[in-house]
This record gives structure tokens, C-alpha cells and sequence, in this order.
């Protein structure tokens, strides 16, 4: 099939899934174009059957707020056009589902009939999608999806409590490629990082207030306070200034390293021994599957999609989002002893295979098929 992808270029969850799905499709013999405004950031290879889409918003001074959703619709219609694209698929409903929805209808009034897929990944929906501001369009491009997916049952659940939704949402979880990660590193660089006796915690995120940076910090000042480790903070965002400073005011600066955004976070993910993962609210958690894959386990949060990724006491522990005393307690569970140590990596890799991609593509291609046979039908 020929596919269109809509996403965030950026390194946030829900493009890096998109990212990684367009890619698999590729694989598969799909022909997958990726429209949006920059090139999203783990695709790093052009094949033959992938292409990029750049969308461009000419800046107006007239325009207070450039209209993206209009240079999206527009560069929809005319890709897909060109390219005789089969199906849209928009990844994160705002405002990717509204303006695949306008695309939809302008190629409509052509006798063009391209059915649109929407998978829903957590902050469009729980955080911004249901503001005032925004929740009448994003419900009404929910409902005028031709397929609806989300990344969690928790999502799909938070969705039809906060939305007037009439279609059926489909779960379709976020997925990781085992393969790439049965390499393993030989140039795994952990002498960099800490002494050969210091545990290794990590964190990765966006560094947004959602994702309760503060109590990365705090969890792991009571973990140094009893074992010799280290924090490796990835990422960027809002949040990372305050939490240098907290490291500063808590004395554990010298303990505490920030690397800024990866490309390569399975490099870091080689030599970890714990990830943390205390957010608000996360409909999957995508970083915890990463570092599952990678054979680190997870202390997070109890909350959203959370606990259908990492499970209590097999892979990792959960606890009520804030309780930074009992997962401090918890990583000492694990970190404090070897074997008990071993026996988590070994089983957050045996959980973290069941969505390898191999299992979830098929879901996809089967909802793309069933969509494209109907495609007549909601016009
Ligand atoms: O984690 C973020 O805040 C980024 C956000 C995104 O839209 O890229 O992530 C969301 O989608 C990911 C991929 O489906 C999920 O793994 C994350 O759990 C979800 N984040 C939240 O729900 C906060």
C-alpha cells in the first residue's frame, strides 16, 4: 500500500512510534511518505520506499499564528495526489486528525476517497486535547476518523470519559524492533560514566512538567544515600534547569550527569541498571519499553498505561504517582543485591519481547486493509 504518515518530527513518543512504524512498513514493501515540517528524528535513512514530505508555513505578518493545519491540509491533498497515496495515517489527534480530515474532504470533491486512521498517544487527549480551547474539534476529528487506534487500554478508557466519542477505539499498543537490540554493544562505554562499584539509574523524557522531574531527583538522592550510583538524565525540556539546580541544592551535582537529547539512547540504556519513570499521568510509556528491551528495570508511577507495560514486582515496581520514599525503597530492592538484579534485567527483557513489532505490525496492516476496502463507504 501506499501510505501517508502525519507526526511530530520531534523526539517526542509519539513520533518516535510513528517513526518506527513507517520504517517497518517500508520493510514490509509498503511505499510510507512522511509529511510534516521537519525530518522526523530517528529516520535517518531514505530508501526507496520511503519518502519525506516537507510542510512549509510561509511566515505573514498579517498572521499573528502561522496557520500549520492549512499548509498541512494543503500539502496532504497535493502528496497525496502525486503519489496516488492509499490511506492517511495521523499520528497524535491535534491538529493532525483535523487537518487529515480537511485533506480527506478537498480530495472528496476530486472523487479521490482516502480513508484516515487516527492513533491517539496520551497528551492530545488527557492534557490538551481535552481543554475547552480545543475538545469540539478534537472530538469531531475523532469521530470523523475512518479507524481510530489508541496506544493503551487506559488511553482508550480516558478517552470516552472525556470525549463524546461514537466510533470504536481500537488498542493497538506501542511495539519496539527486538531485533535491533539483540546486538549487543561491545563498545558499551559504562567506564565513562560511573566506577566499576556505582549502580547506574537513568531517566529519559521531554523534561515536562507531566513527567514530575523533581522526584527523578529525589528518588535518586535516597538511592546514593545508601549505595554508590549515578543518575544519567536524557533529554530536554522546561524542566531540566530546575532540576541542575536542585541536584546543586541537594549536593549530588557531581553525581548527577544530563546528556542533552540522544539519537542513541540504546547506548545509554547498555549500561543502565534502573530506569525511572515517576510521571503524572503517561497513557504507555514508551522510554520504559525502550529501556525494558534493553534489560533495565522500571520503578514508575501506578498511573494510565503505565502498568500494562511495566508490571509490578516482575519487571520493575510501581507506585501512587508522588510516593518518591517507596520507589527509592523499591530501586534498593532491586539495585542493593546482584542476583535480584539479574533476575529483573532478565525478566523486563522476556515482558519488553511481547510487543515487539513483529506482533503489533499486523494489527496495523489489518486495520489499514479493512479501511481501504470501506473507504466508499463514509463518503
Ligand atoms: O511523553 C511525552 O510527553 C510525549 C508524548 C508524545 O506525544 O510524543 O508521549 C505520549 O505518547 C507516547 C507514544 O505513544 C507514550 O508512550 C507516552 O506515554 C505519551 N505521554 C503521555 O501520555 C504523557
Amino acid at each position: 500500500m501506499k501510505i501517508a504518515i502525519v507526526c511530530y518530527p520531534t523526539f517526542g513518543g509519539s513520533g518516535v512510534v510513528a517513526t518506527e512504524l513507517g520504517i517497518a512498513l517500508a520493510e514490509r514493501g509498503h511505499e510510507v511518505h512522511f509529511v510534516t515540517y521537519k525530518q522526523p528524528v530517528r529516520l535517518d535513512l531514505l530508501t526507496n520506499n520511503i519518502h519525506f514530505h516537507e510542510v512549509h508555513v510561509p511566515e505573514y505578518p498579517l498572521f499573528k499564528y502561522q496557520p500549520y493545519e492549512l499548509a498541512l491540509s494543503s500539502k496532504l491533498v497535493d502528496t497525496i495526489k502525486l503519489y496516488g497515496i492509499d490511506l492517511l495515517h495521523v499520528h497524535y489527534a491535534i491538529p493532525h486528525a483535523y487537518a487529515g480530515y480537511m485533506a480527506k474532504k478537498m480530495l472528496e470533491e476530486e472523487g479521490i476517497h482516502v480513508p484516515m486512521i487516527t492513533t491517539l498517544h496520551g497528551t492530545d487527549i488527557t492534557l490538551v486535547g481535552k481543554h475547552h480551547f480545543y475538545k469540539p474539534a478534537v472530538t469531531f476529528s475523532i469521530n470523523q476518523s475512518d479507524v481510530v487506534t489508541s496506544v493503551s487500554q487506559s488511553l482508550k478508557e480516558r478517552t470516552l470519559e472525556i470525549f463524546d466519542i461514537k466510533k470504536e477505539i481500537k488498542v493497538v499498543p506501542n511495539f519496539i524492533d527486538k531485533s535491533k537490540y539483540s546486538i549487543s554493544f561491545t563498545d558499551c562505554q559504562r567506564a565513562n560514566m560511573a566506577d566499576d562499584n556505582e549502580r547506574i539509574v537513568t531517566h529519559i523524557s521531554n523534561f515536562r512538567k507531566v513527567k514530575r522531574i523533581p522526584d527523578v531527583i529525589s528518588i535518586f538522592y535516597k538511592i546514593q544515600e545508601q549505595i554508590p550510583a549515578k543518575l544519567i538524565m536524557v533529554g530536554e525540556g522546561p524542566e531540566k534547569e530546575g532540576a541542575e539546580v536542585l541536584s546543586e541544592q541537594l549536593g549530588i551535582a557531581d553525581k548527577v550527569i544530563f546528556l542533552g537529547n540522544s539519537n542513541e539512547i540504546d547506548k545509554i540504556l547498555c549500561f543502565s541498571d534502573l530506569f525511572l519513570l515517576p510521571s503524572k499521568s503517561e497513557s504507555f510509556g514508551l522510554a520504559a519499553l525502550e529501556a525494558m528491551i534493553n534489560k533495565v528495570p522500571v520503578i514508575s508511577s501506578n498511573t494510565g498505561g503505565i502498568p500494562e507495560v511495566n508490571i509490578h514486582g516482575v519487571t520493575g515496581f510501581l507506585s501512587d504517582v508522588g510516593d518518591v520514599d517507596e520507589m527509592a525503597n523499591n530501586a534498593l530492592k532491586i539495585l542493593k543485591d546482584d542476583i535480584v538484579l539479574e533476575e529483573f534485567k532478565q525478566r523486563a527483557v522476556f515482558e519488553a519481547q511481547k510487543f515487539d513489532i513483529l506482533n503489533i505490525l499486523p494489527l496495523y496492516e489489518e486495520l489499514y486493509e479493512n479501511a481501504y476496502k470501506s473507504r466508499f463507504k463514509n463518503a
